[in-house]
């Protein structure tokens, strides 16, 4: 019923226009599951190895690389295995790849045919991918985290901070959680406009207006909220991420857009400041990739008031998290499973994330398909939260819409 008879690839197209690799997986029963790989602006250098062809063709970006490794290699390696023996088949395709960071067959090819798998292994046994991976201990719905102010990497604008966040902490269902969004979202737009600011968006949905400072961002989420009616805080808080590892230079700081220099104790001064005039519950790579000291520093600072969430400080990497347990340095993960490759090797780093007493956020890359697998991964391990990007661009809504579904699925209303 379950054993794989087939892998196969194709090279499709992310919401950048850039190439990138979908898998199918077929099994004995005729069923298929299919998955494909999202791709990083402001990516940390420690993800596994993102394999691209390199030459003229779509300026070095394609796949097709990688997808020959999948049929050559990895398709003979996984027949005739059993798709239920998920850490099996992600074990079979570390060894065949042989590298730490997925270099020679590609973190792209290993995640898509890792999540492709799950799928059909779901899909034979007649189940949501959420209950394959969850069982009965999953199905609570995450809270969003709704990216509606972009800037850094992902906009062209002079904006440092590159993603500004709506989190509605006061909803009590997800489907309340995306009303107050989404009714945020429209004012934002209406505010900007009014202001003469442009509504254009970046890579996330998000709008991308120039700005005089980064907090003028903060001071219009706020307005947005309170026009939309609801009270900042109370009912819909901010989140920021600063992907600072962009912002490193000489061993210090520097904001690219602006050029101001910083050391690491004034960018935590300039967070703690923002984060006492606003109502911000959840701060993502405040500081570089490699300050673990740094990130320790604001988490015993900052931690009690906000999360502090480490994304290209861990990049979803149980080593590296590890690490970051045993200095205190954040206090939540970002998880991201192209990121680290596996299936497997995700769940591994969201479990070492729960025994830590670190919370769990699934996130989006600024590159996405239409593949909701993030939005049933949160779900199957109760992830507190869910970052997708604005509640607009169908390669964003997808996952928010998939969590609607699962939800009310699991509640029945
Ligand atoms: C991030 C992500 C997603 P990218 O930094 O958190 O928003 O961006 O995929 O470009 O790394
Ligand atoms: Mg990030």
């Amino acid at each position: 019923m379950t054993i794989i008879e087939s892998v196969r690839a194709r090279q499709i197209f992310d919401s950048r226009g850039t190439p990138t690799i979908e898998a199918e997986v077929r099994l004995s029963s005729g069923a298929i599951g299919v998955a494909s790989a999202p791709s990083g602006a402001s990516t940390g250098a420690h993800e596994a190895h993102e394999k691209r062809d390199g030459g003229k063709a779509y300026g070095g970006k394609g796949v097709l690389k990688a997808i020959e490794g999948i049929h050559a290699e990895i398709a003979p390696a996984l027949k005739g295995l059993d798709a239920r023996d998920q850490r099996r088949i992600d074990a079979a395709m570390l060894a065949l790849d042989g590298t730490a960071n997925k270099e020679r067959l590609g973190g792209n090819a290993l995640i898509a045919v890792s999540l492709a798998t799950a799928y059909a292994a779901a899909n034979a046994l007649g189940i949501p991918l959420y209950r394959h991976l969850g069982g009965l201990v999953g199905g609570s719905s995450p809270i969003p985290m709704l990216n509606v102010l972009n800037g850094g990497a992902h906009a062209d604008n002079n904006i440092d901070i590159q993603e500004f966040m709506l989190v509605p902490v006061g909803a009590k269902t997800f489907r309340d959680a995306m009303k107050m969004g989404v009714e945020v979202y429209q004012h934002l737009k209406a505010l900007l406009k009014k202001q003469g600011l442009s509504t254009a968006v970046g890579d996330e949905g998000g709008f991308a207006p120039s700005l005089e400072r980064d907090e003028d961002a903060l001071k219009l989420l706020v307005d947005a909220i309170a026009a939309a009616g609801y009270a900042p805080g109370r009912d819909v808080s901010l989140a920021v991420d600063a992907a600072a590892s962009e912002w490193q230079k000489d061993g210090g700081y520097a904001l690219p857009k602006r050029g101001t220099a910083m050391t690491t104790g004034e960018l935590i001064d300039y967070f703690q400041a923002l984060s006492e005039k606003y109502p911000i519950v959840s701060i993502e790579d405040p500081l570089g990739e490699e300050d673990f000291d740094g990130f320790a520093e604001i988490t015993a600072r900052l931690g009690r008031r906000a999360m502090i969430v480490g994304d290209d400080l861990f990049t979803t990497n149980p080593e590296r998290l590890s690490r970051g347990i045993a200095k205190r340095a954040a206090n939540a993960i970002l998880v991201k499973p192209n990121q680290i490759g596996t299936l497997s090797e995700t769940l591994d780093a969201i479990n070492l994330a729960r025994s830590a007493g670190y919370r769990v956020v699934l996130s989006h890359r600024s590159g996405e398909t239409e593949s909701s697998a993030i939005a049933d991964i949160a779900t199957a391990v109760n992830a507190e939260f869910l970052k997708s990007g604005a509640p607009a661009r169908a390669e964003r809504t997808a996952k928010y819409n998939r969590v609607l579904k699962i939800e009310q699925e699991v509640t029945g209303e």
